[in-house]
């Protein structure tokens, strides 16, 4: 089984992440999700409007997605890598080059960011409507 991981917080969850979960999933057989957990997000600097609950039952609901694993740090990837026997590990362009390190594990993908949609856009959009 050719098993594919992404990493991410995947907030506000719109058509650029399903887009890129259903090209990852395209890559290999089965895709694991390793979603930031809220006290990681901290660490990112970001603050998820749904809680790491929420956010987990929902990728759980969409049929690209195998398996939700928490992300609690940065420097979690090469061993879940390892312990997870993955082939791939994707994220999208954004992040090109910045994991490249994991081709020592793995290979290693950047997939086009889903133009014109992010979660930030969503909140500064809703917030000027008001
Ligand atoms: N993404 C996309 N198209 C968009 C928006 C997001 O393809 N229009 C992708 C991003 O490139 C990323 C994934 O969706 O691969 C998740 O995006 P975020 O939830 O913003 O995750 P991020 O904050 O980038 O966290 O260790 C890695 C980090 O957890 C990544």
């Amino acid at each position: 089984m050719r098993k594919v991981i992404t990493y991410g917080t995947f907030d506000l969850l719109h058509y650029g992440h399903i887009l890129l979960f259903q090209r990852a999933r395209a890559l290999g057989d089965h895709l694991t999700v390793a979603l930031s957990t809220d006290e990681f997000n901290t660490i990112k600097g970001k603050a998820a409007y749904f809680p790491y609950h929420k956010r987990k039952m929902m990728l759980e609901a969409i049929k690209y997605v195998d398996a939700v694993i928490p992300e609690h740090c940065w420097e979690q990837k090469a061993s879940d890598i390892s312990n997870l026997h993955i082939h791939t590990f994707v994220m999208g362009d954004d992040w090109k080059g910045k994991f490249d390190d994991l081709k020592a594990y793995c290979e290693v993908i950047y997939l086009a960011r889903t133009p014109d949609i992010s979660t930030t856009s969503i909140k500064d959009s809703l917030q000027n409507s008001i």
